[in-house]
């Protein structure tokens, strides 16, 4: 019981260190899906949602994803929707910051809780990648030295340390080796 614990803890740390830099996708309302009779206040509580998200509904056809107005969604209001959708299976890219609105468009489904709101935060993590490294063709210059043949005497120290790729891994590794050991450690 206490190396399960400490593996489902182990779990967690890895994947926090690891996800928070991909988008999401939310399955709206979870196992019970897009339908009547959940509260989806709660199910937003306990969640961040930021711009590359992603939220998914899942519901019979006998239900809609409508977008809609702050105003269309306090009144339950149908027959404005910004974007509407009845294939079953919606999922809605969360492009833009601010708070985004969904009711179901089917007559009394709104009051019966089919309303969705969400404040998508900007600044995801995955973002500023996006600037156009304009790449400089002078590449250093490689001087060709022929004498590779010859038994390295002490000469990796001329290697730059590039070592940008291999410091993001350290923290994961630390996080990794610390949870083995703390497993060997309850386990015997
Ligand atoms: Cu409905």
């Amino acid at each position: 019981m206490a190396s399960s614990s400490v593996g489902m803890v182990c779990l967690l740390l890895v994947s926090w260190m690891v996800v928070p830099s991909l988008a999401k996708v939310y399955t709206v309302g979870d196992t019970p899906g897009w339908t009547t009779g959940v509260d989806y206040s709660t199910w937003t509580k306990d969640k961040t949602f930021k711009v590359g998200d992603s939220l998914v509904f899942n519901y019979p056809t006998s239900h809609t994803v409508d977008e809609v107005s702050s105003s269309d969604y306090s009144t339950c209001t149908v027959g404005n929707a910004i974007t509407t959708d009845n294939s079953g299976a919606t999922t809605v890219a969360l492009k833009t910051a601010g708070t985004h609105y969904f009711i179901c468009g089917v007559v009394g489904h709104c009051a019966n809780g089919m309303k969705l709101s969400v404040k998508v935060e900007s600044g995801s993590s995955a973002a500023p990648s996006k600037s156009p490294s304009s790449s400089s063709s002078s590449s250093p210059a490689s001087t060709d030295k022929p004498s590779t043949s010859t038994p390295s005497t002490t000469t990796t120290t001329t290697k730059a340390p590039d070592s940008s790729s291999s410091w993001s891994l350290s923290p994961f590794m630390a996080v990794v080796t610390t949870c083995l050991a703390l497993l060997v450690l309850v386990i015997s």
